[in-house]
């Protein structure tokens, strides 16, 4: 559990890189029909670095790690795929069901599967306006429980970026800044929030983790990974469409897990796909680092055995 493709195992067994990719930015995060070659252009972004891709998703009620061509066409395409945190596995599971993981799920199921290194857009974390919804990611829990180290650009500007910052430190999740001291916001290089830590390398990270590890450590490493200034979001338009996108939320009564998806396509429409474009450069920038991350991790582990 979860059922490894071929490639996975094959890479696991013998200590080489792999790095975890979460489905929900394919299913629900990306705009269809491009959200298809990105999801292939992600996984060939790993190959071509010679680490091995291990998409997650649930296809017909079984968890996989590593998604053959087939399945990957299935969570892009197929309008009857749902959206799971980690709460919902097993009720997925049990049910057959087909489904994009979150950053929670991915996490529950890459731990599972042995895979250290997750790479995702951004995380999910605490909402504007939580005092009257409670809305929360349960992605900031499930990374208190979850030893993994996530790459992520932030966490989207959609979301209240110092209170989920607070919420990171209170559940013990580790935060470093990957070559700047300031988290990112996604969309945006800088959030203007100042972080403790800076790491410079992927061996410095892999040093970490090792630290972690003979701590005991259970929760996850968090390395905040932003855009380079000259790709983010125009911070202008930014500001304007985000205020729409969040008043349009609000008026519509949108509650739940539905609403980072649809927070996500206001911004896709009011930016006329500039948005979607900006993602897709996060979502490269993170999945090309946590390549180097796993594939420092795999040299250390073999370098120590
Ligand atoms: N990052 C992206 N696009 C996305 C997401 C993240 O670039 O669609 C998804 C992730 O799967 C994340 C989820 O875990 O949004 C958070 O949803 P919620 O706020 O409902 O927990
Ligand atoms: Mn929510």
């Amino acid at each position: 559990m979860p059922e490894l493709s071929p490639a996975v195992q094959d890479a696991l067994n013998n200590g080489r890189p792999v790095v975890a990719l979460e489905s929900t930015i394919i299913s629900h995060g990306l705009p269809r029909p491009g959200n298809l070659a990105a999801a292939r252009s992600f996984e060939a972004l790993l190959t071509e670095a010679g680490v091995t891709p291990a998409t997650i998703a649930v296809i017909d009620g079984v968890p996989k790690a590593g998604l053959g061509p087939a399945d990957l066409e299935r969570i892009a395409t197929d309008e009857s795929v749902i959206k799971v945190s980690s709460r919902d596995l097993g009720l997925a599971i049990a049910a057959g069901r087909t489904a994009g993981t979150t950053v929670a799920a991915t996490s529950v199921l890459a731990a599972r599967a042995g895979i250290r290194v997750f790479a995702t857009g951004g995380l999910g974390g605490v909402h504007r306006g939580f005092a009257g919804t409670m809305d929360e990611s349960a992605d900031l829990t499930v990374l208190s429980r979850t030893p993994v180290t996530v790459v992520s650009a932030g966490v989207k500007s959609i979301l209240d970026i110092p209170a989920t910052l607070e919420r990171l430190e209170t559940l013990g999740v580790a935060v470093a800044g990957y070559r700047t001291n300031r988290f990112p916001a996604f969309y945006l290089t800088d959030s203007g929030e100042d972080l403790d830590w800076r790491v410079d390398s992927a061996e410095e990270i892999a040093a970490a983790m090792a630290a972690r590890d003979e701590l005991g450590e259970t929760s996850a490493l968090l390395i905040a990974n932003p855009l380079p200034p000259e790709r983010q979001l125009d911070p202008a338009l930014h500001a304007r469409v985000l205020a729409d996108a969040l008043a349009a939320a609000e008026s519509a009564g949108i509650r739940g897990k539905a609403v980072t998806p649809y927070l996500l396509e206001q911004m896709q429409r009011a930016t006329e796909g500039a948005s979607v474009a900006v993602n897709l450069v996060v979502a490269r920038g993170n999945i090309a680092l946590a390549g180097q991350i796993a594939t420092a991790w795999s040299a250390r582990q073999r370098g120590t055995r």
